[in-house]
């Protein structure tokens, strides 16, 4: 029977270099061998992507109220999860998810203020029992964060709705996410994202070593 793969999923407040460890890391499980997928949240499917859309950029989705919100994200991650994941894991690919459910606790649960038992059933709802195996959290300052957000190359352009939040909204998601850390601390490893792309993927490479090591057994 082929061995199942691993879910790995990458979080962070916006701007933290998740997206482009992501990138890195993909690269060095395929150089190790590995079967590797590639999602990003919201998105990675055909629903998936017009909820992305709807929920960042379409003019229609100005003013959607925070319960709409939740039930976007956990929409486009029961499409992902379904379609994409849950067959990848099965074949013995390993999946690597640019944010996940950890994503909606955070932004919708603690820095929206919605009820947080309300949040996890409807996060379980979407994910059935497909949960990570590691969880790599991102950890930066906020602002330097938001710095690294104004020096990308599309900075110019106007800020989609969801990067249109006031610094205590990321306040808010940083320490929401330290403390989940604290709490799983079983399935996070929290990354201190500061220095060079390089020296960050050092980190990474380090903490997921242990993971690599025992799938290749
Ligand atoms: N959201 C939610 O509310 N609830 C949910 O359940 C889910 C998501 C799943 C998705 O936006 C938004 O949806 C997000 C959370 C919310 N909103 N906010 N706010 P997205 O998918 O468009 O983007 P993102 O995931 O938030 O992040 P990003 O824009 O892709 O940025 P990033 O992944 O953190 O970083 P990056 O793209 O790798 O790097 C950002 C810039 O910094 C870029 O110019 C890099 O070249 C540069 N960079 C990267 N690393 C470094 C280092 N080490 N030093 C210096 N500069 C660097």
């Amino acid at each position: 029977m082929t061995p199942a793969g691993r879910l790995i999923t990458l979080e962070g407040s916006e701007g933290c270099g998740k997206t482009t460890q992501f990138r890195l890391l993909a690269r060095h499980l395929e150089e190790a061998g590995f079967r590797v997928i590639c999602v990003r949240e919201p998105g990675g499917t055909v629903v998936g992507e017009a909820v992305r859309h709807l929920l960042k950029h379409s003019p229609e989705g100005r003013g959607m109220c925070p319960e709409t919100e939740l039930l976007l994200f956990a929409a486009s991650r029961a499409e992902l999860v379904r379609k994409e994941i849950a067959p990848a894991l099965a074949q013995g690919t390993w999946v690597l998810c640019d944010r996940f459910l950890d994503s909606t606790t955070v932004y919708q649960g603690v820095a929206r203020g919605l009820p947080a038992e309300v949040v996890a059933a409807i996060n379980a709802f979407a994910v059935g029992s497909c949960r990570p195996d590691l969880t790599l959290l991102f950890d930066l300052p906020v602002e330097e964060a938001l710095a690294r957000m104004n020096r990308r190359p599309a900075s110019g352009a106007a800020h989609d709705r969801m990067e249109a939040e006031p610094d205590a909204f990321y306040a808010r998601v940083r320490q929401g996410y330290l403390d989940l850390a604290a709490c799983e601390s079983d399935r996070f490893r929290v990354i201190d994202a500061a220095g060079s792309p390089e020296d960050v993927f050092n980190r990474v490479r380090e903490t997921v070593a242990p993971l690599l090591h025992a799938a290749a057994r």
